[in-house]
């Protein structure tokens, strides 16, 4: 009979390694630091790939541990200027449009580490080319995969280095409430925040123009949030709709009557 195409074994449910890996990470590694912040001239970009490389390449992809992240880590690191950085949780897409018209904000994704992995995924496979290119792990697969834990220590870096004011931009349109506390933000971040570097956090609290107010900034979330910085010793505040930010929501959707003026 005739041989059965059958559909390539996938051994992963998550999209596999970005092709031409090595290329997008050094491109965008001399992007950032020959065109966008030449001022930190003396990182070496290969040096910094090759210790990408070394994290994950030939290793069982479930078995990953922030050892493997170290050298990157002290390699990529660079200081962040007090008062400019910007935390999200569900707002990622807003949060970048806003940092890229406002050059008083820094998110993770504005430092080197960020810029270059940004949407780029990446794991390894014991056997040759010692690289996956076909599927890598969910989280729901396996929690210690290379992305998931490459987030987590990279987020944790940028808390620890913030100083002076920070901002957090959260999703008032989301059901489940703005502020969850199995997020990176919330499990992470928060209490990654150095309470001797940090005085206040100041809460954007941002619905979707046109979407539900699921949440505003009297919401319980929200409190919850509060009562967990107000422990730490931080002062915080929360504006609902932050202008700056909502007039750029409005850019899309000039015609919304949330952006209709006297709205
Ligand atoms: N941060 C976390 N995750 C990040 C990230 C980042 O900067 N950049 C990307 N692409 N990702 P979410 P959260 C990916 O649920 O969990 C930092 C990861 O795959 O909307 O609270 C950043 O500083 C990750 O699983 O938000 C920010 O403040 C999802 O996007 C928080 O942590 C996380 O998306 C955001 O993490």
């Amino acid at each position: 009979g005739k041989p059965e195409v059958s559909p390539k074994m996938m051994k992963w449910k998550d999209r596999g390694t970005t092709k031409n890996l090595q290329e997008v990470i050094l491109g965008r590694c001399y992007s950032y630091v020959m065109a966008r912040y030449p001022e930190l001239g003396d990182k070496d970009c290969l040096k910094i790939w090759e210790s990408l490389k070394h994290a994950f390449i030939y290793k069982n992809p479930c078995n990953t541990t922030s050892e493997d992240y170290q050298p990157l880590m002290e390699l990529a690191s660079h200081p962040i200027p007090c008062n400019k950085s910007l935390f999200w949780s569900k707002t990622k897409d807003l949060a970048h449009r806003y940092t890229k018209s406002n050059q008083n904000f820094l998110t993770l994704e504005d430092t080197l580490l960020g810029y270059m992995t940004d949407t780029v995924s990446w794991c390894g496979d014991p056997s040759a080319p010692g690289i996956n290119y076909e599927s890598c792990p969910k989280r729901s697969e396996c929690e210690s995969n290379p992305t998931s834990v490459f987030w987590k220590m990279a987020s944790k870096m940028f808390a620890e280095e913030a100083c002076g004011v920070v901002q957090v931009m959260l999703n008032g349109s989301i059901e489940a409430g703005a502020f969850r506390s199995n997020s990176i933000f919330g499990s992470i971040e928060v209490f990654n925040l150095n309470p001797d570097k940090v005085s206040a956090v100041h809460i954007w609290l941002m619905h979707d123009i046109g979407g539900p107010q699921s949440e505003s900034c009297s919401g319980h979330s929200i409190m919850m949030l509060r009562s967990i910085l107000e422990e730490r010793n931080f002062t915080i505040t929360c504006e609902d709709n932050y202008r700056p930010v909502q007039l750029l929501q409005c850019v899309q959707n000039p015609d919304h009557t949330d952006c209709q003026p006297c709205a």
